[in-house]
């Protein structure tokens, strides 16, 4: 089981979704004892990493982490060493004591995008079986959880990408739209820098011209939260000038006219003034897209972390159902995941309506078939719960439905949520908090009781990447004695609520529960072992074990090659499943195999600029930061890059401020104000500023953010809401007011 580790392991990165090959030595004298080495075999990323990868181990040092478990004795006491024994007593009991006095759903869970399967899948039963509650969600709502419901909607499954990165170059024309791989995904660069060697061209749709957009044969930098106007006149352009594919569209497609209706009434002239982007760009941006043969479109965060994200990405998947660029060898619409494991994040049942193996809790038949996995009844097993920003939103209600106990898993929820000082009163109204971590977060640090739990190098496990690619991340060092695994904690925590069995501490025996209990699910992972996984640099998802009663899900076609079906209609031959690296080359996997257009049509943000907040705010990453910095701010290196927060705003902003370069800037919303130094640059609109989220304290642009959510996904605006910015140091309702 925890075999010794040998002295150089492959194994992946801890961050991103991109999941990184590297190789990793034992070196006692590097930082964390282990160094980074290139793992050129991998094919994803061939060798190449990004700072964060390459200085990874930093993490694992022992200054940077926790090593002991940590108790509040007494309300308002300091955060104190403690033994496991007395850690996890105190959080049993808080977590019953909350039970007991309130009901089941008075304690609730919150998860991470960056725990592995195993640990995705044994939080999600926990919470369901042990907690007997309802109210678990995780950060992957504020991630991309608006690209999965309308990905969910057109193609009836939701998968990042439908085909693997390497099919990038092989394209003609990537529109890629709100994404920033250039400083998010690094070693993925490559790709689009060979499809523009191959003759491709790539177009970037940002408000900001970034290091991505530096790279592209066209930037279109349209206001924030305009997407949706945007791609609809993009769809309006292509109607007019007659690039429809209309036997694409009459043989694989349902809903075409309501959209085209929608569609046409987005003229060009009135998308210019929404979105602030010329006409003339418009047109070059269809005729970029329709000329050659094949095109994809991948959006990030931008168009979804929007209260219209699911509209806005169903638009953009629209231009491509429209024009035959879906469903098709070397086309289609993919969505970039984020965390490291994004992707099978949210496919395990830590999300609020889900069931493993990308089932939802409402269908009877999923209830049914995880219970009978699990050994229970499945009347016991709760209802949805809240999404992610509700939840933090009713922790610590004196209300009948309020949440009182928490366990947070995974998530830095004081820096990375939107409206971040509410979310931070919320969390310490709770009567019990506990935090899993590596390091002492800033959520953390408000805990009860905070449990430090081994990281990616110190354990084994399987994540899935954004391509849906299952990879093995396997354990090469000891952790510090005082650690143990997420797993462990479960299975202690259980243990001591009554569960001795279920919920076992080795990642593989978790694995094949959670193949069992995904088989015949959408994200169907039953024929995947961690064998086959190290054998052939990772299986894509579905992956159905022939002879067992999932046969692959209607639509997913798609073997090594394009072109090839690798699902349906292989049960007869014999062996395994190859995996399904591409999606809906014979059919959708809606019921009928018709992909669905969505009618949809513009409408503003939830906060648009006035006359008292006047500027639009837009937030997201640098290179050296990972999301709320909690690792990334432990490692020198990264530190020396990327010391703190930053206003990026355009020399006419700063102009009628009177602001230099450096100057204290307070940007300021009906939420609370973010202070930061100015960095003036003529890479952004001048009706808008942009500050990245990885810090908390006064420069923690969170403060300032809007929790409007999606209607359909509860995805929360962090990509826009309205500001006014001010010189912080000069007298409040000064002349630098009204910018
Ligand atoms: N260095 C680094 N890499 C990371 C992460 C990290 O924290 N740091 N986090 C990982 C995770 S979890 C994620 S989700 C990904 C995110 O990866 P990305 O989506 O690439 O990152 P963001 O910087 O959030 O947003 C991308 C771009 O959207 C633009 N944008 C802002 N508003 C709008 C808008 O209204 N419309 C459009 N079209 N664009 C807009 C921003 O200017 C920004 O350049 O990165 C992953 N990789
Ligand atoms: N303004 C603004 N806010 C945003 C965004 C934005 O673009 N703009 N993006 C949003 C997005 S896309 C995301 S994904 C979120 C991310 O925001 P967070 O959820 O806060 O993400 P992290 O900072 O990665 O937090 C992960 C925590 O888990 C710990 N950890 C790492 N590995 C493990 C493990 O195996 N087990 C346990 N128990 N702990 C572990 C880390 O040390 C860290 O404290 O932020 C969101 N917030
Ligand atoms: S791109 Fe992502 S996975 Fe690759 S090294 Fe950087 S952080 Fe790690
Ligand atoms: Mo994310």
């Amino acid at each position: 089981m925890s075999a010794p580790a040998p002295a150089v392991t492959d194994t992946h990165c801890p961050y991103c979704a991109l999941q990184c090959g590297m190789s990793l030595r034992q070196e006692p004298a590097a930082p964390g004892g282990l160094d980074v080495v290139e793992r050129t075999a991998f094919p994803v990323n061939r060798g190449a990493l990004c700072g964060k990868g390459r200085t990874a181990p930093g993490v694992l040092a022992a200054g940077a982490r926790l090593t002991t478990p940590l108790v509040r004795r007494g309300r308002s006491g300091p955060l104190e060493p403690a033994g496991w024994d007395e850690a996890l007593d105190r959080v049993a009991a808080g977590l019953a004591g909350a039970r007991e006095r309130h009901g089941p759903d008075a304690v609730g869970v919150f998860g991470g995008g960056g725990l592995t399967n195993e640990k995705a899948y044994a939080l999600g039963k926990f919470t369901r079986l042990v907690l007997g509650s309802s109210q678990i969600d995780y950060n992957g709502r504020f991630c991309m959880s608006s690209a999965a419901a309308a990905g969910t909607r057109a193609f009836g499954l939701d998968r990042g990408l439908p085909f693997p990165l390497a099919d990038i170059p092989r394209t003609g024309c990537v529109l890629l739209v709100g994404a920033n791989p250039a400083e998010t995904m690094p070693p993925a660069l490559r790709y689009f820098t060979e499809l523009k060697a191959n003759g491709g061209t790539l177009i970037v749709v940002d408000p900001r011209r970034t290091r991505t957009a530096e790279q592209a044969d066209l930037h279109l930098a349209p206001r924030p939260g305009t997407d949706l106007a945007l791609a609809l006149g993009l769809l309006h352009l292509v109607v007019a000038e007659g690039r429809t594919d209309e036997e694409f569209i009459a043989a694989r497609t349902a809903g075409w006219d309501e959209a085209r209706a929608a569609a046409m009434a987005h003229w060009p002239e009135l998308v210019e003034r929404i979105t602030g982007v010329p006409v003339p760009q418009l047109r070059a941006a269809v005729r970029m897209f329709c000329e050659p043969e094949a095109a994809m479109v991948l959006t990030a965060r931008g168009p979804e972390q929007q209260s219209k994200g699911t509209d806005t990405v169903g638009a953009w998947i629209n231009l491509c159902l429209a024009t035959g660029r879906a469903g098709r060898p070397r086309s289609g619409y993919g969505c970039l995941t984020g965390q490291g494991n994004g992707q099978g994040g949210r496919e395990h049942g830590q999300k609020a309506d889900q069931l493993p193996g990308y089932r939802l809790l409402a269908d009877a038949a999923a209830r049914e078939h995880v219970a009978r996995v699990w050994g229970v009844d499945p009347e016991v097993l709760p209802g949805p719960g809240r999404s992610a920003y509700e939840l933090l939103d009713a922790l610590g209600r004196d209300t009948a439905d309020g949440v009182r106990a928490l366990l947070l898993m995974a998530s830095n929820p004081v820096v990375s949520a939107p409206r971040a000082a509410h979310v931070e009163e919320r969390m310490r109204a709770l009567d019990f908090l506990v935090v899993c971590d590596v390091v002492l977060s800033e959520s953390a640090g408000l805990a009860d009781v905070v449990l430090p739990v081994t990281q990616w190098a110190e354990e084994t496990g399987t994540l899935t990447n954004l391509e849906g690619r299952v990879l093995l991340r396997r354990k090469a060092a000891e952790p510090p004695a005082g650690c143990r695994s997420d797993l462990a904690v479960l299975n202690a925590l259980a243990a001591r609520l009554g569960w001795e069995k279920g919920f076992p501490v080795d990642p593989e025996e978790v694995f094949e529960e959670l193949r069992r209990a995904s088989a015949g699910g959408k994200a169907d992972y039953s024929g995947i072992t961690y064998r086959r996984i190290a054998e052939e640099d990772g299986v894509f998802w579905p992956c159905p074990e022939p002879g067992t009663e999932s046969g692959p899900e209607p639509g997913t076609g798609g073997g090594p090659e394009p072109g090839t079906g690798g699902g349906p209609g292989r049960a007869a031959q014999a062996g395994p499943h190859p995996g399904t690296p591409r999606l809906f080359l014979d059919r959708f996997a809606t019921p009928d195999g018709l992909a669905r257009f969505a009618a949809v049509s513009h409408r503003p943000a939830a906060e648009e600029p006035d006359a008292e907040y006047p500027v639009f705010l837009t937030t997201g990453r640098v290179l050296a930061q990972y999301q709320s910095g909690a690792q990334t701010r432990r490692v020198a290196e990264l530190n020396a890059a990327a010391p703190g927060p930053f206003v990026q705003l355009h020399p006419q902003l700063a102009e009628r401020l009177g602001a230099r370069d450096g100057d204290r800037l307070a940007v300021v919303s009906r939420r609370g104000r973010a202070v930061a130094p100015a960095r003036i640059s003529r890479d952004i609109r001048p009706d808008t500023v942009f500050m990245p989220f990885h810090w908390p304290g006064e420069g923690r642009v969170n403060t300032v953010t809007n929790p409007a959510l999606d209607p359909a996904s509860r995805m929360p605006e962090f990509k826009v809401c309205a500001v006014r910015v001010e010189r912080a140091d000069a007298p409040a309702g000064g002349a630098a007011r009204g910018a």
